[in-house]
């Protein structure tokens, strides 16, 4: 006997959803969410941070690795990487000898921005006006990176889960004369899906999300912020701005202040999730600099992406590892569910609330 045939239902049936940007596929399993977990548990982030301590090199008035000691800044401060991975002078490797093995030159510079004097403050903590300063020295430092360097990657690690060796709140940027992996998979795929739709591909996906809804998570009248719909990170979201706008130093005066607040209130439903400081990777996009200033970077839509590791609780995350490596990435929850969970958290950050409850204890 024939089994009857199902409707398909997304939370059920598993399938795989196209990433226009990336030009790759995920393998979206809800029902994995059922399973038991009986891996690896993380440990909560330090809650016990002092707001000052001379010996922490991101802090004002401290010394760092390489001698020098930062001033008594109390705002943004930006300083050239003790250890960066590029350096604005290296020898050229020359031609290479073999399809096989080929490089090329690599030349930049690294920077390190802190956020605020504090270190016992994160983003979603801080006033919408020194949020604003963070966003003030992004754009800055996209202008004047970007007149030399054809890609500045400016990117925030927060939380040890993701590799950041410090908690003083503070984001990297990289600047490189090369256009990295990333940069040139979302070039080539946003100026083809313009030569051939006649739109810019971030700009006609955010319509498309204001309209359907259900991915949406935070809209105000400048940003949208979705969980995309091809998203592989469980509480991964997209920030676009509802404007074509290719770079962060083309944003208006108001679309900053927009920009704030829209950080800061996706920020709190991120930590308010499970009760703890939200780990993630991030990072903005915008239309490549350098020698591409003088070039029609129409194609281009700036965005920041948020990649959080946590998947069920605070201390358990999504492993991007097997099948992930070797085949394609899945995940566990749809985007719309994700979403949901997001949209309904309250937009006041847990450590606010005027009575505290007790710490709700990790769900399984
Ligand atoms: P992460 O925690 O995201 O890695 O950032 C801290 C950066 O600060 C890291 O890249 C730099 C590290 O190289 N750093 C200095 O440049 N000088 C220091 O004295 C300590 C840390
Ligand atoms: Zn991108």
């Amino acid at each position: 006997m024939e089994e009857p045939v199902s409707v398909f239902q997304p939370t059920d049936h598993q399938h795989i959803r196209y990433n226009p940007l990336h030009d790759d596929w995920v393998l979206v399993s809800a029902h994995r969410m059922k399973r038991p977990w009986q891996g690896q548990l993380e440990k909560p982030p330090e809650e016990n941070i002092p707001r000052h301590d001379d010996k922490n090199p991101l802090c004002p008035g401290a010394q760092r690795a390489g001698g020098q000691v930062n001033p008594d800044y109390e705002e943004t401060f930006v300083f050239e990487n003790d250890f960066p991975a590029l350096q604005p002078a290296a020898p050229d490797p020359g031609p290479s000898e073999h399809p096989l093995l080929q490089a090329k030159s690599a030349r930049g510079i690294c920077q390190v921005m802190c956020f605020h004097p504090w270190s016992d403050i994160t983003l979603p903590l801080m006033s919408l006006q020194e949020v604003r300063a963070v966003i003030d020295k992004w754009a800055e430092i996209n202008t004047d990176l970007g007149a030399t360097y054809p890609w500045v990657q400016i990117f925030e690690n927060k939380g040890a889960m993701m590799g950041c060796s410090n908690p003083h709140p503070h984001c990297q940027i990289w600047a490189s004369n090369f256009l990295p992996n990333e940069a040139q998979t979302e070039d080539r795929t946003q100026r083809e899906y313009l030569r051939t739709h006649g739109a810019p591909m971030l700009l006609e996906y955010g319509r498309l999300e204001e309209e359907r809804k259900e991915r949406v998570v935070l809209s105000n009248e400048d940003w949208l912020v979705v969980v995309p719909y091809w998203a592989v990170w469980p509480f991964q979201t997209l920030l676009l701005p509802r404007r074509h706008v290719t770079r962060l130093q083309d944003l208006r005066h108001e679309e900053r202040d927009s920009l704030a607040s829209i950080m800061r209130r996706l920020l709190c439903k991120y930590d308010n999730l499970f009760e703890v400081s939200f780990p993630y990777s991030m990072g903005w996009h915008g239309a490549p600099t350098g020698c591409h200033l003088t070039e029609d970077c129409s194609h281009w839509q700036l965005h920041a992406h948020y990649y959080p590791p946590l998947l069920r609780s605070a201390s358990v995350r999504k492993f991007l590892v097997g099948y992930e490596m070797l085949a394609q990435a899945q995940r566990d929850l749809t985007a719309e569910q994700a979403a949901e969970r997001l949209r309904n958290l309250p937009e006041e950050h847990y450590k606010l609330r005027p009575s505290q409850e007790p710490r709700r204890p990790d769900t399984e």
